[in-house]
């Protein structure tokens, strides 16, 4: 089993190797995911909380907490229960979401979403419930960091995941469904809020948690926004270019919800290109962390260059 202390080498040939460090990293969240939820009475909300949570995804939200604190000179194990929690309220904002009320789709992370399996009422609660529990485990569970930088991590997550956040981008892309008139200024704020908010404070916290100066936090919001929006882009392309094989949920769902998106706008040429160019704004941030940077200049890249 992989553990912190044992993690597969992540350099070859002195580069740095993407799939290694996303492999192991993915193997560690998982392993402490698992642990931070465990099976208890009453078991069909558990159950319902875990079905999703364990679903397996991509992790790039705590990898990317991980990665940040890392860079800073942080350990796992400080990040570890931040990491989880941003998971968790990943997980529940794809719950909701999912449900019948909002996008009403049927898959996700290639198995029947949560309304399907345990019906509305449940899917509902176990998303209040993940969320909830994000919290408490984040104020519960850190150690090793200053109390002050944890309150600090637990107000930033408040703030992006509510109205000024998640919350505030999904109801505007609600809001927006059938507009074919939708304007830039819209998308952007939509997909800033609704995607791009929790992407900075992943990356944000991972830099409180190590103490980062106020200077260092500056440039990984930058860094974080600019790969938030570039990850929303992908995802608008993947949508009308990838299988649902591949990503595990149904594809095709934007032009159906006539829901204006960066290829209906631009094209999916020039929404490459907008990525790529968002992508080189965001590693420009990194410079002044030098060499530790890998692994965060890595994952911007992954960013425009997955499939799934
Ligand atoms: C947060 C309180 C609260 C409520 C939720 C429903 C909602 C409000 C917001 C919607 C947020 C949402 C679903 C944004 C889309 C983000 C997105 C592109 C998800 C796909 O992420 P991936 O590709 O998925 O990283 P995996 O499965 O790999 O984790």
């Amino acid at each position: 089993m992989i553990t912190a202390d044992n993690l597969p080498e992540t350099t070859r040939d002195g580069k740095f190797d993407l799939v290694a460090y996303l492999k192991a990293k993915q193997q560690l969240c998982e392993a402490a995911l698992e642990k931070a939820l465990p099976m208890q009475y009453p078991e069909t909300i558990y159950e319902a909380m875990r079905y999703s949570l364990l679903a397996g995804g991509k992790r790039l939200r705590p990898i990317l907490c991980l990665a940040t604190t890392e860079m800073l000179g942080g350990t796992t194990d400080m990040a570890m229960p931040t990491a989880c929690a941003l998971e968790m309220i990943h997980t529940m904002s794809l719950i909701h979401d999912d449900l019948p009320a909002m996008d009403n789709d049927d898959y996700r992370r290639g198995k029947l979403t949560n309304h399907k399996v345990y019906g509305e009422d449940i899917a509902i609660l176990a998303g209040d419930g993940l969320l909830a529990y994000a919290f408490e485990y984040i104020a519960a569970q850190t150690q090793n960091v200053p109390p002050q930088q944890v309150l600090q991590v637990i107000a930033k997550l408040g703030k992006a995941v509510g109205a000024a956040g998640l919350v505030g981008g999904q109801v505007v892309d609600l809001e927006s469904e059938g507009k074919s008139d939708t304007s830039l200024k819209t998308l952007n704020y939509i997909h800033r809020h609704k995607t791009g908010a929790l992407l900075e404070i992943c990356v944000v916290s991972g830099g409180v948690l190590a103490g980062g100066t106020p200077e260092d936090l500056q440039r990984l919001s930058a860094y974080a926004q600019n790969i938030g929006l570039a990850f929303q882009i992908i995802d608008d392309i993947l949508d009308i270019t990838a299988t649902q094989e591949k990503l595990g949920k149904s594809i095709g769902k934007d032009q159906q919800a006539q829901k204006v998106t960066y290829p209906s706008l631009w094209g999916i040429e020039e929404s490459k290109k907008q990525a790529e160019q968002l992508i080189a704004e965001a590693c420009a941030q990194l410079k002044p962390f030098g060499e530790k940077a890998q692994p965060l200049l890595a994952l911007g890249h992954f960013i425009v260059s997955r499939d799934r």
